[in-house]
């Protein structure tokens, strides 16, 4: 099937649907410049993501740890959504219902007019402390100190979910419900390794809903999908939407 093809088929789906959910990673945000976890430009000095963003990581060394939020904060703050990301939020205005499930951090659907994505592992721009219950939006850019401290004296932490960690219960429940109840799920720019996340469009092709995948590779999941199209998900999207 060729994509354009393929692209008229996902359009007239979008049309039918009742419930549209959509779980996008880190390759949504590639177009807007910002480095992919496992492409090549996922690497900080040479420590995969994997190493960094544990607990562990964080006890060891905060200091190490903030190092690299910091540099990834320094990088969000200057990008911009790209067209994939304002796609979506049209297709939110268009679609009576869509659910936006995401993976990524860099808050860029928010400032492409997303209503309220479930962010399933957290805001880069979210800080929280270690010890009392003190959590806050945190923009400063770079970061001083390093490690930043709360006022009760501990040290803050990213307000992210780590690998180990649990995923914030409401934000996972109101994914897990989304994606039981869509006839139609969009999977957009991940490699649909990271659990559970992954598991969400494995959900949707149990209750036989439609998935079609938008990513540049292959993954795990492709060979599930009703239709896994190859390529940019900023080029895609925008033909998705409705006229
Ligand atoms: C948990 C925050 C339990 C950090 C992140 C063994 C087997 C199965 C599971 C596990 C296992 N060992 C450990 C686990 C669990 C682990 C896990 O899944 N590990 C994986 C690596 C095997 N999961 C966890 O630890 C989770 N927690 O399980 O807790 C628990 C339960 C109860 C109580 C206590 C504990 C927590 C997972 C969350 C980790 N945090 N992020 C940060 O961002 O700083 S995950 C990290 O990976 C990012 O969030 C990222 O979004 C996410 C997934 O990566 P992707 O988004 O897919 O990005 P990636 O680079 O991989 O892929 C990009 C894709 O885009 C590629 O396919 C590429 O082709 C494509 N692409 C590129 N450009 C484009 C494009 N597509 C379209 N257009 C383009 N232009
Ligand atoms: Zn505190």
């Amino acid at each position: 099937m060729t994509n354009q093809v393929a692209i008229v088929q996902i359009r007239g789906w979008l049309q039918e649907a009742r419930r549209v959910a959509v779980l996008t990673g880190a390759g949504i945000s590639a177009e807007s410049g910002i480095p992919t976890f496992r492409g090549t430009g996922g690497l900080w000095r040479n420590f995969p993501a994997e190493q960094l963003a544990t607990p562990e990581a964080f006890a060891r060394d905060p200091a190490l740890v903030w190092e690299w939020y910091d540099w990834r904060r320094a990088v969000v703050a200057e990008k911009s959504p790209n067209p994939g990301h304002f796609a979506l939020a049209e297709m939110e205005r268009q679609h009576p219902s869509v659910t936006l499930i995401t993976q990524n951090v860099d808050g860029l659907h928010d400032l492409a007019g997303s209503a309220s994505p479930l962010k399933l592992h957290g805001d880069i721009w979210q800080v929280r402390c270690t010890q009392c219950d003190y959590r806050a939006t945190n923009r400063e850019v770079p970061l001083t100190p390093i490690p930043p401290r709360c006022s009760c004296g501990a040290v803050l932490r990213p307000d992210i979910v780590w690998f180990g960690e649990a995923l914030p219960e409401g934000v996972l429940r109101n994914a897990w419900a989304a994606a039981q109840i869509a006839d139609l799920f969009l999977v957009v720019g991940t490699s649909a390794l990271v659990q559970p996340a992954a598991s969400l469009p494995r959900l949707a092709l149990e209750r036989h809903a439609r998935v079609v995948e938008i990513n540049l590779e292959h993954t795990p999941l492709s060979r599930h999908c009703d239709i896994s199209l190859r390529g940019a998900s900023g080029e895609i999207l925008p033909l998705l939407l409705g006229d």
